[in-house]
């Protein structure tokens, strides 16, 4: 199937020849038919010679609707323009035109119809000349009359080549479903349709609302009026949604592939044909079946910051366009550059920003994305339209390889000044490097730190954590003379201290291995305990904590927390009468 939506002014014959292709009634509504005017988009399709469907969305030409025209053209690639032989070119036949030229639109075919009421030729050359200027380019016409039938066939053959010339949909790509109706349908619920671009759906498929982050269930699909289990893009699509209420979502809502669109509300974007230097400040976006309120800040000469006033999941490269309501004019076309820009709070960040945005183009690239945003979660770029073909640094984190390069040399001089300053610490915690290297997520710093730098217990130090502050090794030292010859004496807590080992220092030393520690205040020197067991070996066993303690001539204070850590590490066995053996 392929789709295209109609465009030109009031009363041009649009409906008529869309009726007149297909045997459908475009216009839905009762005051439609009165009026004999489109108010709101129709739908029809039919069979094309080659086999074919083309699905039409039939759009209002007239001025007072053009909100309408531009919610049915937006998620649309090609569009079937409609002059009127004896009218020619008009007003809406111009705003359409910019409109789908604003939007990229590089598909479509001319129609000049009621060709049975005037020479089809100069309002086909005028039209043509106008085309031929925008995205569409040189484009088939077609001399049609709605009323009489002529040229349709010709017309239909051209549909067909225009058809086979669209390029093939992106079928794996994830689903963003502009919604253009909704509606309720008795015993079913809520349906909503739209032009399925890209994707596919399927009945069960979980999707996400753009205005809420709740899940949706697919109930239902129908493609063409009739029941599927699937739709594969491009497709016309009503789709049933299960449990979510009518109010909840309407016109300019998108169903999502959930997890892969950014929503936003702030978003860079380059103007495209010829920007007008005045661009009001005040404008409404078009993008897909939405429209939103946005206030316009001038950045560069053609690129500007839209600050919407709701969020929409906009990807970088999107096509929209800008307009004023009130002026009933269409104030240029916008390419999406970066919908997660970085905050203008400094003096001159504009004029920094606006040059970063006159090298960008809209196409998705992942080193410039790297190199500007440093760091970044895989899953935010793909969010963002970005495709992540890189390897992560850690978890789904990407980094700009020069900046990671800068990271690494920073953690280095940062552990190294924290050694410096707190030289009886094990080394730097993890979280105040993360703090000092401003970083998001801890597995980054864990995945920086590189030997001869370790982690150990959440610090970051030098693998050979031996070396002790002088002062604290000279203590060490002075206890390794003093106690040579009665290994089990702990020097007492008045002791330690007058050596200038406090607390801390003794943490630091029984962390390099150059004490043990017993109890709080309680420390040998490490080859005590070898000792230990050799002597307590050449007791008669099983032997009672008073033997050991005159064995090791010590006292209770050392031999209690003695003994329960050679129990602990099985050394010796504690029996059920309290006395020990030494385990061999
Ligand atoms: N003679 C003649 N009349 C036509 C032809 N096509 C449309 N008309 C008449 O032109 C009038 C407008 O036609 P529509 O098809 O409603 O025009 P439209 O472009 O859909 O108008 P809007 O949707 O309001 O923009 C109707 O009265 C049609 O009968 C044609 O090929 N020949
Ligand atoms: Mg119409």
């Amino acid at each position: 199937m392929f789709v295209v939506a109609t465009a030109g002014h009031v009363d041009h014959g649009k409906s008529t020849l869309v009726r007149a292709l297909t045997g459908m009634e475009p216009d839905r509504w009762a005051e439609e038919r009165r009026r004999g005017m489109t108010i709101d988009l129709g739908f029809a399709w039919t069979t094309l010679p080659s086999g074919g469907t083309v699905a039409f969305v039939d759009v209002p030409g007239h001025e007072r609707f053009v909100p309408n025209m531009l919610a049915g053209v937006g998620p649309v690639p090609a569009a079937l323009i409609v002059v009127a032989a004896d009218e020619g070119w008009m007003p809406q036949s111009a705003e359409h035109l910019a409109a789908l030229d604003a939007l990229g639109v590089a598909y479509g075919l001319l129609a000049v119809t009621r060709a049975d009421l005037a020479d089809p030729e100069p309002a086909t050359a005028r039209a043509r000349a106008e085309i031929a200027a925008t995205s569409l380019g040189a484009v088939e016409a077609v001399a049609v009359s709605g009323l009489t039938g002529a040229g349709l066939p010709e017309l239909r053959a051209a549909l067909d080549r225009l058809a086979a010339g669209l390029p093939a949909p992106s079928v794996d790509d994830p689903v963003r479903l502009w919604v253009d109706r909704s509606f309720t349908v008795r015993g079913s619920g809520t349906v909503v349709t739209g032009t399925l671009g890209a994707g596919r759906l399927r009945v069960g498929d979980e999707l996400e609302l753009a205005g809420s982050d709740e899940p949706v269930r697919v109930r239902g699909l129908h493609s063409l009026g009739q029941a599927r289990s699937a739709a594969t893009a491009v497709a016309r699509v009503a789709v049933n949604l299960r449990g979510t209420p009518r109010d909840r979502l309407g016109r300019g809502d998108a169903l999502l592939t959930p997890g892969r669109f950014h929503r936003t509300d702030l978003v860079d974007v380059r103007l495209t044909g010829d920007p007008a230097a005045d661009l009001p400040a005040n404008l409404t976006l078009h993008v897909g079946s939405a429209a939103v309120p946005v206030r316009v800040r001038p950045l560069g000469p053609d690129t500007v910051r839209l600050r919407l006033a709701r969020p929409l999941p906009l990807l970088v490269g999107d096509r929209a366009l800008l307009r004023d309501p009130g002026r009933h004019h269409v104030a240029g076309g916008v390419r999406v550059l970066d919908v997660a820009p970085p905050p203008l709070a400094r003096r001159g960040a504009a004029v920094s920003r606006a040059k970063v945005l006159a090298d960008l183009d809209g196409r998705p690239d992942l080193a410039g994305e790297l190199r500007r945003r440093r760091l970044v979660r895989a899953g935010t770029l793909i969010r963002m339209g970005v495709p992540a073909h890189a390897a992560p640094v850690a978890g789904d984190w990407l980094a700009d390889p020069e900046h990671w390069a800068r990271l690494g040399e920073q953690l280095i001089e940062e552990v190294a000044r924290y050694t410096r300053e707190h030289p009886l610490e094990p080394g730097m915690p993890v979280d105040a490097l993360r703090q000092r290297l401003s970083l998001p997520d801890r597995v980054l710093v864990e995945a920086l730190v590189r030997p001869p730098l370790r982690i150990h217990a959440g610090r970051v130090g030098a693998a050979s954590a031996g070396a002790l502050p002088e002062q604290v090794a000279r203590a060490v030292q002075r206890v390794r003379v003093e106690y040579a010859d009665r290994p089990f004496r702990a020097p007492e807590a008045d002791r330690l201290v007058d050596l200038g080992l406090g607390p801390r220092e003794i943490g630091a030393a029984v962390r390099a291995g150059a004490l043990l520690r017993l109890a709080d205040s309680v420390v040998l020197l490490p080859d005590a305990l070898d000792e230990a067991v050799r002597v307590l070996a050449g007791l008669p066993q099983p032997f009672t904590l008073s033997a050991a303690r005159q064995a090791l001539d010590t006292t209770r204070r050392v031999a209690v927390p003695l003994l329960e850590l050679l129990d602990r590490r099985g050394a010796t066995r504690r029996l059920p009468d309290d006395a020990r053996i030494v385990v061999t």
